[in-house]
């Protein structure tokens, strides 16, 4: 496996309850938290310009649609620029999804699925799809999640329910970001470092490799960060450190509670 956990000191609830809903809880884990996760971050006003915007992120029906940036292009400036913004959405996002849309023409059967739903049972597609699968649909669902946990306004920190089982697990916010700059300044090459809610209940910090997502290992991702260069090389060159310390400034945290709320339902 190409992945590792890091700072697996686990958020714990109750495991019989979690057993009793894991079917629904599956059931949910792609639509129900995107399409909650929309109606919390503010995204619903698009929902007349984009009615299809959550389902485009998890039903893999052709033909697949590039999801709409839930904000405008440079309104992450100054921490991610407007020109790395349009690009990596316009360029390699919806290189994604054409990939994906040209890997499922020819099944129908698969194209009824959710994509999360194909990437938790990545061995079972055809071994001629499988790669593209994992490249692309990874790409497409993780670029989907990344776009709307993030969002104009500002530095904030998460509150509630998510605040406190963040300190629960690594100690405190400023722990639990340290730990996430430095899983994402270790992934050697191109990935991603998430915040990923478990099997077990339990809140991981971990990265993946390429467009790996962690739904391949039956986990949620509840925030990831990228650390491909095409997220920071026109304004922060080779200095990643620099992009990741910047990034916390863009975090929509409304966004990432409403996908651990639906996550552990
Ligand atoms: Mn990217």
């Amino acid at each position: 496996m190409n992945t590792r956990n890091v700072g697996s000191v686990g958020a714990s609830v109750d495991g019989a309850r979690r057993a009793v809903s894991r079917r629904g809880f599956l059931g949910r884990l792609g639509l129900g938290s995107v399409t909650a996760l929309f109606a919390a971050s503010g995204i619903s006003r698009l929902a007349g310009a984009a009615p299809r915007a959550d389902a485009d992120i998890t039903a893999s029906s052709l033909p697949l649609a590039l999801p709409p940036m839930p904000y405008g292009y440079g309104a992450l400036e100054p921490f991610i620029d407007e020109a790395t913004m349009r690009l990596h959405h316009q360029a390699h996002h919806a290189e994604y999804v054409a990939e994906l849309t040209a890997a499922l023409r020819n099944y129908p059967d698969l194209q009824q699925r959710p994509i999360t739903d194909l990437l938790r049972n990545l061995q079972a597609l055809p071994p001629a799809i499988r790669e593209t699968v994992r490249n692309n649909g990874g790409g497409h669902v993780n670029h989907a999640i990344f776009w709307v946990i993030m969002g104009p306004g500002g530095y904030r920190e998460p509150t509630g329910e998510l605040a406190q089982a963040i300190n629960a697990a690594f100690g405190n916010f400023a722990g639990f970001k340290g730990i996430v700059n430095q899983t994402g300044l270790n992934r050697f090459g191109s990935g991603w470092a998430w915040l990923v809610l478990d099997q077990n209940g339990r809140l991981l910090i971990r990265d993946t490799l390429n467009q790996d997502s962690p739904y391949m290992d039956g986990q949620t991702p509840l925030l990831g960060v990228d650390v491909w260069e095409h997220s920071y090389y026109l304004r922060y060159r080779n200095r990643r450190s620099d992009y990741l310390n910047a990034w916390w400034n863009t975090v929509n945290w409304d966004a990432v509670a409403m996908r651990y709320a639906a996550a552990r339902r």
